[in-house]
């Protein structure tokens, strides 16, 4: 998919208003959205992505031609939300749970510590909000087969209405993808 930085901004307020539909990322600090984001542009360099945590303290938009991909500040660790404190939670989860481009959320998790508090904060907001998401079980190449297996299933019987999917940087996007475009053909009612 051909994409490029758009831009970046403070505020999910000042995010640039289109007639795009936006995907949303949100996940722990250091949980690999920039890298997810570069996988599915085809590049290395279109976000950045760091070893790091918590470098990301702005709302950065790429352009994915048909859709705008929009990362948020890595909630937990990032400099922003320490400064500016909870001002800065509800203004990502007012963004998250109202946004009427926002037409699907990337919920990032580190699969090999599954559901983390924060993740599952995360989690019932998403399902507290009206907008449709799926959990990105990432960096699943840190895991055998069958650990990821066992995990899947697991986590698959404890959320069984949630879809899971999982990813690395050195596997495929075709369920990521598809779920991308299925969510930006459809508009919400
Ligand atoms: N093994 C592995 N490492 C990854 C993967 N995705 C990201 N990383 C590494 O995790 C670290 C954080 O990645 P980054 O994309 O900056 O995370 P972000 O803070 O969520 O944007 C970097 O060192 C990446 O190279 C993956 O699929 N597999
Ligand atoms: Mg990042």
């Amino acid at each position: 998919m051909p994409a490029k930085f758009l831009s970046s901004s403070i505020r999910a307020a000042d995010i640039p208003k289109s007639n795009k539909p936006q995907i949303a990322m949100v996940g722990r600090s250091n949980v690999g959205k920039s890298s997810l984001i570069n996988h599915l542009g085809g590049t290395k360099n279109l976000a950045r992505t760091s070893a790091k945590a918590g470098l990301t303290q702005t709302i950065n938009v790429y352009d994915f031609d048909r859709f705008h991909l929009v990362d948020l500040p890595g909630y937990g660790f990032s400099r922003a939300q320490r400064s500016q404190g909870r001002g800065f939670e509800e203004m990502i989860s007012a963004y998250l749970s109202d946004s009427a481009l926002l037409v699907l959320v990337l919920l990032i998790i580190d699969s090999r510590l599954g559901f983390t508090e924060s993740d599952r904060h995360a989690l019932d907001q998403l399902k507290n909000g009206g907008v449709p998401f799926v959990v990105i079980f990432n960096k699943v190449d840190k895991l055998s087969k069958s650990a990821m297996t066992v995990a899947l299933r697991n986590l698959q019987a404890e959320f069984g209405d949630v879809r899971f999917i999982p990813h690395s940087i050195d596997g495929a996007l075709g369920e990521i993808r598809d779920a991308i475009e299925k969510a930006t053909r459809q508009p919400r009612v």
